[in-house]
């Protein structure tokens, strides 16, 4: 089984460019969803996170990293990631980490997968998200999230460059505002997005405060 989530929109879509589409998705263990990054211009991510902390990274969640689309047009093929839901009963929420031009997931850049009757539904989630103040959390997360995991990088055609940011070492407690840079570079991170990662460290250490130990290693 597959289904298919279009990543970004382009500027007059309704619902704009800062979206999933669809936002909500019902799938069993097994399905594979492909996230295709259609998005165009755009830099988005799929990054996983949870119900109290709509734009924070979950410790342990998946993330896709930032994938940038310079052109207006979609490239062909899409840039796409596959994600395979390894436990269905549980609901799997997701934000876009981007924070240029402005902080996609309070735009409210966020979806669900499995999303359960209750109070915890995605019209809150999404709200909550809109609301949260500060910074979005850029932390990088890996392949294998909670309730869902890629067997691989996302799927990246020429002209389409792959961003993956600093991994939390750290677990940040569910809840936490921040959980900042850790002193940890990805090993997974390709050759061609070395000068991203300094950049987005850069970035992060300016914003965020400087960790003298990753500061180092780059
Ligand atoms: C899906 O997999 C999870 C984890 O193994 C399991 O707990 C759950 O019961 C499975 N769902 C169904 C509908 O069998
Ligand atoms: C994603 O999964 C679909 C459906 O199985 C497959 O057709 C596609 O080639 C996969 N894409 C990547 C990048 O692995
Ligand atoms: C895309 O976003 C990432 C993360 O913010 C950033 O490092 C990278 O420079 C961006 N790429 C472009 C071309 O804007
Ligand atoms: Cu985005």
């Amino acid at each position: 089984q597959t289904m298919t989530v279009a990543v970004g929109a382009e500027m007059n879509s309704p619902g704009g460019i800062f979206q999933f589409n669809p936002n909500q998705i019902t799938a069993s263990n097994g399905t594979t969803i492909t996230f295709q990054f259609s998005g165009a211009p755009g830099n988005h991510s799929v990054t996983q996170s949870s119900f109290a902390s709509p734009c924070e990274p979950l410790a342990g969640g998946f993330d896709s990293g930032w994938i940038f689309i310079p052109t207006s047009t979609p490239p062909s093929p899409l840039p796409e990631w596959n994600l395979t839901i390894t436990n269905d009963q549980t609901p799997i929420w997701f934000y876009c980490k981007q924070l240029l031009p402005q902080f996609h997931c309070t735009s409210g850049m966020v979806g669900v997968i499995n999303v359960q009757p209750g109070p915890n539904d995605f019209a809150t989630f999404q709200s909550n998200a809109q609301k949260t103040s500060g910074q979005p959390g850029q932390a990088q997360g890996g392949l294998v999230g909670i309730g869902a995991s890629a067997s691989a990088e996302p799927f990246i055609p020429s002209g389409v460059t792959h961003f993956l940011g600093v991994s939390a070492t750290a677990t940040a407690p569910s809840g936490s505002v921040s959980s900042g840079p850790a002193a940890s570079v990805s090993t997974t991170a390709a050759p061609s997005s070395a000068v991203a990662l300094g950049l987005n460290f850069n970035f992060i250490a300016v914003i965020g405060g400087v960790l003298a130990g990753a500061a180092m290693m780059l």
